[in-house]
């Protein structure tokens, strides 16, 4: 018997270490779905940025003055300056856009990254509330989301936003006539607020009736509860061919000498 539990724990320890083995070869395929949660007529989002970092980029603080990065996501909902300072700061992450057409209510976008999961564990977002002057959704903390555990595997299926999350980034001034992304405005004429970055969504009810540049007429309906974004996460099964046939031939090879032992004991016992 002592025989067959060895051949077992050997047959174990070595699936483990290949199945380490692939994990730290290859980044993981992760595929990331993006909803809005928004009832009909209600606010959009402008590109969905995200990255998967290692927790050291922060684009913000509640109650302190907004970067040039996320002051560009959220008054014109660009990450020309976001990317840089993300890769500056993190070089090995992985940056991208969920959502490249503006996320309208009810709409999902799809996207998949190759992300290091065993070092980059943590996601991040930031886009641009529309219609509005400066105003977006992101996280505060960039180690809020660790998406994969220490070992790199996926450990969050999801995660949801709510009204209440959503920033002022505290440098353009409210003003319904030159916001971005509605029919008219002029968004050149913005004013600076000189204010720091806090949660505000009960102003984008001074929208409701414009019409934005998506083509409807806004009605904003945000109570700070109501969930307005769904993230979900699902790592894809991408088997490496090499890999799948040495892990094959070891477990063959084991089962054959397991086997052949277990025969042997079986025989001596008798
Ligand atoms: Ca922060
Ligand atoms: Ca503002």
């Amino acid at each position: 018997m002592s025989r067959i539990f060895c051949g077992r724990r050997t047959l174990a320890a070595l699936s483990l270490g290949l199945a380490t083995l692939g994990a730290q070869a290859a980044p993981v395929q992760l595929r990331v779905t993006v909803e809005s949660l928004v009832p009909a007529n209600g606010i959009s989002f402008a590109p969905m940025h995200v990255g998967f970092g290692n927790g050291s980029f922060d684009a913000f603080n509640r109650n302190s003055v907004a970067t040039a990065p996320i002051i560009s996501v959220a008054e014109g909902g660009s990450a020309s300056p976001w990317f840089p300072a993300f890769a500056a700061a993190e070089p090995g992450a992985t940056l991208g856009t969920v959502a490249a057409a503006p996320l309208q209510p009810g709409g999902v976008f799809m996207n998949t990254f190759s992300v290091e999961s065993a070092v980059n564990r943590f996601f991040t977002f930031a886009s641009m509330v529309v219609p509005s002057n400066d105003f977006f959704v992101g996280n505060d903390d960039p180690m809020e989301y660790a998406l994969f555990g220490a070992g790199g595997a996926l450990q969050l299926a999801s995660i949801t936003v709510r009204a209440g999350e959503i920033w002022d980034a505290g440098s353009e001034a409210f003003d319904v006539a030159n916001a971005a992304f509605v029919v008219g405005g002029n968004n050149d004429l913005r004013t600076p607020q000189n204010a720091v970055v806090d949660f505000n969504f009960a102003e984008l009810a001074g929208f409701n009736g414009l019409t934005t540049a998506t083509g409807y007429v806004l009605n904003s309906q945000l109570r700070a509860e109501d969930e307005i974004l769904r993230f979900s996460f699902a790592v894809q099964a991408v088997p490496e061919p090499a890999t799948t046939a040495l892990t094959l031939v070891g477990l063959a090879a084991l089962g054959f000498t397991a086997r052949r032992r277990r025969h042997a004991g079986t025989t001596a016992a008798l």
